[in-house]
């Protein structure tokens, strides 16, 4: 077994060269490094004729914070081991494994770069037609094929050991659930929020709501999920959907991923406010928002009710009803974590480049109290909702 060390350009040239053959023995290779994640190395690898790889390595702590914030090598052993689980139920929206080494932290990756990520597209005002029927395909596929309702008891016990990831799990917990909430060195936001950040931080019922979900994170291992379906996650071009990153991966609850999902649109929604310029280029963007939204909703439960249809296993789960009830609450959940989303993106670590990208100050903060207090309302009003159509009504009257 080799030891770990973390490589420069050179070195991911020189491993791909010597210990994988996508490249013939006499090629000219080059190599840059152009990871802007919050967390990893990524490196591209190509010849003269634009062949090319990508070569992902996991680093011994949080690239965004340094060395004083030292996390576990072994996401990478997770996000490799999510990419082809996922990719074998859900192939077209899932980026390739070439090649893996986990005691060097390595994933080798097709390269996307001929697509554009989500986030800067959607930033730029760009739209995708099929982006809301891939992601729903995704996450229905990628969470049934992993739950109680397909997999045995004993087939799925031993994969929750498997994806066990307890220090990636510790950071969402943290970020999504505890920080925001209560005074933290890592906050960050301006202090024209602070009041509020303090009335949210001072609110009970939200508190409340919010515990609910923490523990339903916590303790929910429901199925597989990808563990952190942001839009900078996500490539995209006119016709394909991928998704890449899943080193957040685990057991968890099912709601999480497509909350996480809706609520990276919806922090674009807020920002289009002052983003687009122009009337009725935000109507359309707004429109594409929020259509995106309901049809990615719609498409995964109607793909998880057929799926449940034909191919649920497990006897006593084949109640009649019982899967229309799962649902529900699923979607109760996603609405939830997609509050959750819009505040710690907001006023927590990692913010989103939709927001902290809007130059004008003021209108920064517009759009900052914005996401706050639709977060806020999403999270206390979802778990009064029946249906996806009380959920859709829900947010439609929080964004008029
Ligand atoms: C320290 S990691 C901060 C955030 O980046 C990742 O993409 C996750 O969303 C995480 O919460
Ligand atoms: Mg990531």
């Amino acid at each position: 077994m080799v030891d770990y060390i973390a490589f420069d350009s050179a070195q991911a040239l020189e491993y791909v060269k010597n210990q994988t053959n996508f490249f013939a023995p006499d090629a000219e290779l080059s190599c840059y490094e152009f990871g802007d994640g919050n967390l990893n190395l990524v490196f591209r690898v190509h010849d003269q004729q634009q062949n090319s790889v990508i070569l992902k390595q996991a680093l011994p702590y949080a690239r965004c914070v340094g060395e004083s914030w030292p996390l576990t090598l072994d996401r990478a052993r997770i996000e490799a081991s999510v990419l082809i689980r996922h990719g074998e139920v859900c192939p077209q929206t899932t980026v390739k494994v070439l090649h893996r080494n986990d005691a060097l932290a390595i994933t080798v990756l097709e390269d996307l770069g001929h697509m554009q990520i989500l986030r800067g597209q959607l930033c730029e005002g760009h739209t995708y037609p099929n982006l809301a029927a891939d992601i729903a395909d995704y996450l229905a596929k990628t969470s049934f094929f992993h739950s109680d309702f397909y997999l045995s008891p004993a087939q799925k016990k031993a994969l929750v050991v498997e994806f066990t990831n307890p220090e990636l799990c510790a950071i969402t917990e943290d970020l999504f659930f505890d920080d925001p909430y209560r005074q933290s060195e890592r906050n960050n936001y301006p202090d024209e929020l602070q009041p509020q950040v303090t009335a949210l931080q001072n609110n009970l019922a939200l508190k409340l709501e919010v515990a609910e979900l923490k523990a339903k994170f916590l303790s929910s291992p429901q199925s597989l999920l990808h563990g952190d379906v942001h839009t900078g996650s996500i490539f995209v071009d006119q016709t394909n959907t991928k998704l890449i990153d899943p080193e957040f991966g685990f057991f968890g609850p099912i709601g999480f991923d497509l909350g996480s999902f809706i609520g990276n649109l919806l922090l674009n929604y807020c920002a289009q406010h002052k983003r687009a310029v122009e009337l009725p280029k935000r109507r359309d963007l707004h429109a594409y928002l929020l259509n995106s939204i309901q049809t990615c909703v719609a498409q995964f439960e109607q793909t998880w009710l057929q799926l449940a249809k034909t191919q649920t296993r497990d006897l006593s789960l084949q109640a009649p009803g019982y899967v229309q009830r799962f649902i529900n609450q699923v979607l109760r959940d996603a609405y939830g974590f997609c509050g959750t989303e819009l505040i710690r993106r907001t006023i927590g670590l990692a913010h989103v480049a939709d927001i902290d990208g809007i130059e004008d100050q003021q209108a920064r903060i517009a759009v900052q109290q914005h996401a706050l207090l639709l977060g806020e309302q999403l999270i206390l009003q979802a778990p009064q909702c029946e249906t996806k159509e009380d959920l859709s009504q829900l947010l439609i009257s929080l964004l008029l």
